[in-house]
């Protein structure tokens, strides 16, 4: 059963897998890991807001939603040399993927040009792109792919039950959209999730059918922990248990046993041991640089020092420094 890619997974075989004992279920996780992904290997990426707060959509867990009152600093749409500049820093840091954000509920089409030029300009540079922009049409996905993007993020968030605790603006079903504009265009999709709103067990079991059951499995899967932010509907979340956070990496990487399942928001929070487990269940990429859009991320030293201790390099990027510094230790 490990061994096969399925798009017909039942709740109850999901709920079931959660329910194994954590020694059985990430044994039955990292086995998978092993047979499809190099166990020592992780990717990195790193993030950039390139447009951020001021945001029409009401994500609870967010920062940069116009609904909530946070401390963060607005910015418009930033300026084509500076983002390439970032990108530029980010490659010499080690990283292989630039991934740029915009509080967007979508792109208007002028907008969309510029973000076409960052994308070429990041893509000289010899990265991979990836954007994640908010609602796309089918033209937008379209124009985005003849751009050479490599992978569009767009999260499913929670469950489809779930959901309408969450956010009120947009629709599960619109987020489906999205997602099939974009695969249909012959982006790679990156689409996961968020753990710690308040969702019940059987609510992630439901986020994970619905990721692994769609026609092909988004080729990178990001599970953030929630980072409770002051100001947002969600600040006083009660959170997750590390354990339950770990069992949904390995309950993640099972559904979907070729995808790059990424560690992602809250790692900050996690201390070493957790972030190792986090590996070991099958968690094979993680953002790196130590902002993710608006919050901090780890520093890139700790990181560094963690992959040397693990035995870990970054995949895909050779001669990155940061394969040098986590090679040397
Ligand atoms: N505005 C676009 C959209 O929502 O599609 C793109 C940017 S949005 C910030 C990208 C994703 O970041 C969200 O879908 C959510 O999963 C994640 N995210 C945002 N705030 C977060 C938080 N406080 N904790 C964890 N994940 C968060
Ligand atoms: C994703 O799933 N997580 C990233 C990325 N995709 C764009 C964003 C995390 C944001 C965490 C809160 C913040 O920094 O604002
Ligand atoms: Fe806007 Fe995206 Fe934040 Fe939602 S998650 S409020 S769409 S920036």
């Amino acid at each position: 059963m490990a061994n096969t890619t399925r798009h017909d997974w039942s709740i109850n075989e999901i709920n079931a897998l959660f329910a194994l004992p954590f020694n059985d279920l990430l044994f039955q996780a990292h086995t998978v890991h092993r047979q499809h992904h190099n166990p020592n290997e992780v990717q990195i990426s790193s993030l950039l807001s390139i447009k951020t707060g001021a945001c029409p959509e009401d994500c609870g867990y967010c920062s940069q939603s116009a609904h909530h009152h946070t401390q963060i600093e607005k910015e418009r749409l930033l300026p084509l040399d500076e983002v390439l500049e970032r990108a530029r820093a980010a490659q010499q840091k080690g990283a292989s993927r630039f991934c740029m954000g915009a509080a967007w509920r979508n792109p208007t089409d002028k907008n969309l040009e510029k973000v076409i030029e960052m994308v070429s300009g990041v893509k000289a540079l010899g990265m991979e792109t990836c954007v994640t922009l908010g609602m796309l049409t089918k033209d937008q996905s379209v124009k985005l792919k003849q751009a050479g993007l490599d992978y569009y993020n767009h999260n499913l968030d929670t469950s489809p039950e779930f959901y309408g605790n969450v956010i009120t603006t947009r629709t599960f079903q619109d987020r489906l959209d999205t997602l099939t504009h974009v695969r249909d265009c012959g982006i790679n999709v990156c689409s996961g999730g968020i753990l710690g709103m308040g969702e019940t067990p059987r609510d992630r079991s439901s986020l994970m059918q619905q990721l692994a059951n769609l026609p092909q499995h988004p080729e990178s899967v990001p599970i953030n922990m929630l980072v409770r932010i002051e100001g947002t509907p969600l600040q006083d979340s009660a959170g997750l248990d590390n354990f339950d956070f770990i069992r949904s990496i390995a309950v993640a990487r099972i559904l979907m046993p070729t995808s790059q399942v990424r560690l992602s928001a809250g790692r900050h929070e996690m201390n070493d041991e957790m972030q190792a487990m986090c590996f070991f269940a099958g968690a094979n990429s993680i953002f790196y640089g130590e902002k993710l859009l608006t919050t901090g991320n780890c520093e890139t030293d700790h990181d560094h020092a963690l992959f040397a201790r693990l035995g870990i390099t970054p995949a895909a990027y050779e001669h990155s420094d940061f394969h040098a510094k986590a090679c040397s230790g």
